[in-house]
């Protein structure tokens, strides 16, 4: 299915006299609309291919109806979202819950929806079917040789996959850690992980990074190998240039301050990018922006100021991507409403008088340097991403859209009601 352009235009005339009263008022309140537009327009978020159905529990799973029943599927998810909110013009897949059997016409495809691959993500924390060796007790850091070289090879394979989709990134989330005291020694664990990851490093291709993803427990409930942003920096420094950490905001402890490791990782050249979720307690993946907007926003605070005194643009100069996987709400509608929690925090952190931040930290001011963060995050700017969707071509309402045009009913009609999807 296809969004229909002509019913999405007529929408969005219905709502065109309250958006523009909305947002001739904004434009009128800030100094640098057009300048934001712009930035929002040119900022896109990865969609990742575990996503689109739903996500289920240890004690269950409640799938929806029309969810995709196979990477095209998916594919084309990924462009209905898309074609409504025009900043979600890339896929990120993990192998082997997806396998691009036939990458160049999986990438023809992609790409007539105006779609790429991003970072391609590898899976040892699951035994596949016909696989050798288990990895029950993890696999870059096991104690056996065969399997953390099988755990290599399967990254080597997945890095093969993503050169034929266009990918640029490896990202590697392990699960290796151990569940009681005793269990493991953490050097050698540790040194087993370094080596294995510095085979797979030698397997990169020039043009490509490889991204570490920590967690601090889950799977394992005493320690993880790549627990924190620390282990991972180490890891990413020891191996060279083109390796970085990569920063899941489920991925830590309650109460971290999260924007505090992005600005240092920042300024260390060593920020790969972004997993986007929100979470109450642990992991849970829960749609971006819904527990905890202001810590997405302190966290767009750092990465614009780090950004611009890098010289790094916004678009592209780190990755962007979702990792969120609810139980219970429409897939794509989940997705929606993570994208757009994303860019109103970044839109927000635009706002930042940045000039008087400094000053305010200059002069000890922390009365006036919290106000001036505030200012910002109290400004409503969702008519400034509704404008910049709008000229971008997409819809002023992309959830009211998706309702409006009765996707989900025809997606239904097209899959079927009862329909089964990989990944979590
Ligand atoms: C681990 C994780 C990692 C996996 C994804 C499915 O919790 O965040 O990024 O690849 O979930
Ligand atoms: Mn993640
Ligand atoms: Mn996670």
């Amino acid at each position: 299915m296809q969004i229909n352009k002509e019913i999405l235009q007529d929408l969005n005339n219905d709502l065109l006299p309250a958006h523009e009263r909305r947002f001739n008022y904004l434009a009128g309140e800030i100094d640098n609309a057009e300048a934001i537009i712009l930035k929002l327009i040119a900022f896109n978020i990865a969609i990742p291919s575990w996503a689109l159905g739903t996500g289920g529990t240890r004690f269950g799973r409640f799938s929806g109806g029309g969810e995709p029943r196979s990477l095209e599927e998916k594919i084309e998810d990924v462009g209905l979202i898309h074609a409504l909110n025009r900043s979600s013009n890339s896929i990120s897949l993990h192998i082997p819950w997806d396998i691009p059997d036939n990458a160049p016409s999986i990438k023809a495809f992609a790409s007539q929806l105006g779609l790429h691959f991003d970072a391609v993500n590898s899976n040892t924390f699951q035994d596949q079917p016909h696989q050798a060796l288990s990895y029950k007790y993890g696999s870059l850091h096991h104690v056996d040789k065969a399997v953390r070289q099988q755990a290599v090879e399967h990254n080597i394979e997945v890095i093969k996959y993503g050169v034929e989709l266009g990918s640029k990134a490896l990202s590697v989330w392990l699960a290796d850690g151990s569940n009681f005291p005793g269990q493991l020694n953490f050097r050698n664990a540790f040194q087993n992980t370094f080596e294995s990851l510095q085979q797979v490093y030698a397997a990169l291709p020039d043009d490509w990074k490889i991204w570490i993803e920590y967690k601090p427990y889950e799977p394992n409930f005493y320690s993880t190998t790549i627990g924190d942003w620390g282990q991972s920096y180490l890891l990413a420094n020891k191996l060279g240039q083109r390796a970085s950490t990569l920063v899941d905001l489920g991925h830590h402890l309650p109460n971290t301050n999260i924007e505090q490791i992005v600005s240092l990782l920042l300024m260390e050249g060593k920020l790969a990018g972004f997993h986007f979720n929100d979470s109450k307690y642990g992991d849970d993946d829960l749609t971006v922006g819904s527990i905890n907007p202001y810590q997405l926003f302190l966290i767009f605070n750092e990465l614009v100021e780090g950004l611009d005194a890098r010289g790094l643009n916004h678009a592209t100069g780190i990755g962007w991507m979702i990792d969120a996987s609810h139980n219970i709400k429409d897939p794509v509608e989940d997705l929606l409403q993570s994208v757009e929690a994303i860019k109103i925090a970044y839109a927000q952190a635009l706002l930042i008088d940045q000039e008087k931040l400094k000053q305010a930290q200059q002069n000890n001011d922390v009365a006036h340097a919290q106000n001036i963060l505030q200012q910002a995050y109290r400004t409503d700017v969702r008519p400034l991403l509704a404008e910049a969707r709008l000229q971008a071509g997409g819809a002023l309402d992309p959830v009211g859209s998706f309702r409006a045009l009765k996707v989900r009913e025809n997606l239904i009609q097209e899959r079927g009601l009862k329909t089964v999807t990989t990944g979590l």
